[in-house]
């Protein structure tokens, strides 16, 4: 029942060339200090796509002292707010000149339709850096009253050097979610990018050094986790760390940085977001947005609608709904116009995802459509529905990270309350209703860091994301991630020195 016509035979040759797989160390391209480099493959077809020079300890070393030396010595930290602003606009003005050799090779590397790279994450990547270029010259400290006769000045000052290590499934978005404040804020970076998307994060990099960055400001390491990952967590000269990715991975970078110099960890972890159907929904509009909330990049969000909920009386209206548009979903070469989905981005999580269809199967849930792989080649995998879930079975609490909608009934609010919150994680929720009291109580009941009310992947530069509970620690985004940031210094002086 699934169109295979897009599948790949021929994959479409990429617009763009692969100019940089270097390490980005103080200003300069440079090899790894053990010469290994590491395959990125193009999750199309699972071929190798370019060989990237493969960072470890050392090579992070490296990185942070250039990274050091850069904020000990200036300019960057101490140059005027302005100034720091304006480079970063030259800078997103750069990546607006060249959006669509971006977008095409992130689409390359990552396997996501080249129409959303281009329509949606590379505007809201410049969009991003205009947001906090704006925030660079308006941070500022405080004058406190104290009792006593004191002058009392609070100064927010950079915090160091940070670390910064991130994911796969947005490479460019989660490179400008770390990136932006903390070079507003007057930082120094160390970004570890994922070892399966190297590719963008030192395109942008070198644009940057483009727009005027003076060198060791922001150092690109390509490399595992294990390695370069864990020998940036644990650095004692590295002062913050910020990290996107697993649970489990948060765990252990989180122990690293507490077992090292205890550098304040920020953590954005994955999710098991319930999105919530109410019966004065609109049903069209839900069933749109329910499958938007999942299936979006592939299933591959951490904030994806991974448990619908949907109310009784309206179950089987839905469930029909939006089993029918999962089979119209359109799957195929992410560079072919129209595509809404790609491939997953690698063997391993393609595998994991079926595991999670397979357990499905297993624990008697039952399958609407979908449940392969698409094609031969590559890691596609056909939109899956699964409906009659319990909220027991693996695939209603495991994150999948994968184009499988899982469907399960409630009856009243205070219930679905209660089940939606029964996960470790609390990343966002989705409400559909027509009704204000009842958005208005869920949105106070559901324990998520956001909630968003009939829409789903709102992701304005201005609005704060980040987990409850086992989702992480911290927000990123508006106003709140400049804290992350930033180290706030009192200074007292006696108002007569006598
Ligand atoms: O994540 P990892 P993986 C979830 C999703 C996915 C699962 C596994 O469920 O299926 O995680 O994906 C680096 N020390 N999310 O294995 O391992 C790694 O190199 C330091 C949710 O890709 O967390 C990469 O740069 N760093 C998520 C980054 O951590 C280490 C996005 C993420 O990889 C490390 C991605 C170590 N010991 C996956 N081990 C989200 N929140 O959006 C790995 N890394």
């Amino acid at each position: 029942r699934f169109s295979t016509a897009a599948l790949i035979e021929e994959p479409i040759t990429p617009p763009v060339q692969i100019n940089y797989t270097k390490l980005l160390i103080n200003g300069q391209f440079v090899d790894s200090a053990s010469g290994k480099t590491f395959p990125t493959l193009d999750p199309r077809t699972g071929e190798v796509i370019a060989h990237v020079a493969e960072g470890d300890a050392e090579d992070i070393n490296r990185a942070v002292s250039a990274a050091r030396k850069a904020f000990d010595e200036g300019p960057w930290p101490k140059m005027s707010a302005y100034e720091r602003s304006r480079i970063i606009l030259r800078f997103a003005d750069l990546v607006e000149k060249n959006m669509k050799e971006l977008a095409a090779l992130e689409t390359w590397d990552n396997g996501k339709p080249y129409e959303q790279a281009l329509k949606v994450e590379l505007p809201k990547f410049v969009r991003l850096f205009h947001y906090y270029a704006g925030w660079a010259d308006k941070i500022h400290g405080l004058t406190v009253p104290a009792d006593g006769p004191y002058h009392v000045q609070v100064l927010h000052e950079p915090i160091g050097v940070a670390g910064q290590i991130i994911p796969w499934n947005f490479p460019l978005l989660m490179f400008a979610w770390k990136v932006g404040p903390a070079l507003a804020c007057g930082n120094t970076i160390v970004l570890k990018t994922a070892e399966q998307t190297p590719l963008t994060g030192l395109y942008v990099a070198k644009l940057f050094h483009e727009a005027g960055l003076p060198p060791g400001v922001l150092n690109v390491v390509s490399g595992y986790g294990p390695t370069a990952g864990a020998a940036l967590a644990n650095h004692m000269d590295v002062d913050k760390l910020a990290f996107t990715g697993s649970t489990d991975t948060g765990k252990i970078v989180l122990k690293l940085a507490a077992r090292s110099n205890l550098k304040p960890v920020t953590l954005e972890l994955g999710g098991k977001s319930p999105f919530i159907i109410c019966e004065d929904a609109n049903i069209d509009k839900a069933v749109e947005m329910a499958h938007f909330a999942l299936f979006f990049n592939q299933g591959q969000c951490c904030c994806a609608g991974s448990r619908t909920f949907v109310h009784e009386s309206v179950y089987d209206k839905f469930l029909e709904k939006a089993k029918a548009r999962a089979i119209r979903r359109t799957v195929g070469d992410p560079f072919k116009k129209g595509i809404e989905q790609g491939p997953q981005i690698d063997s391993e999580q393609f595998e994991k995802v079926l595991r999670y269809i397979r357990s499905g199967i297993d624990s008697n849930a039952t399958l609407e459509c979908g449940g392969e792989r698409l094609g031969s080649k590559g890691f596609f995998i056909q939109p899956t529905v699964f409906s009659n879930v319990e909220d027991n079975m693996l695939i209603a609490q495991d994150e999948i990270f994968g184009p499988v909608q899982t469907i399960l009934k409630f009856k009243d609010l205070d219930e679905v309350i209660k089940r939606a919150n029964m996960t470790p994680y609390g990343l966002a929720a989705g409400v559909f209703t027509s009704n204000l009291d009842t958005a208005n109580t869920l949105s106070r009941g559901l324990r998520a860091g956001t909630v968003w009310i009939n829409c789903f992947n709102i992701f304005d530069a201005a609005i704060p994301f980040g987990g409850y509970k086992m989702s992480g620690i911290g927000r990123e985004k508006g106003i709140y991630s400049l804290n992350n940031y930033l180290q706030v210094k009192a200074v007292v002086t006696p108002l007569k020195n006598s």
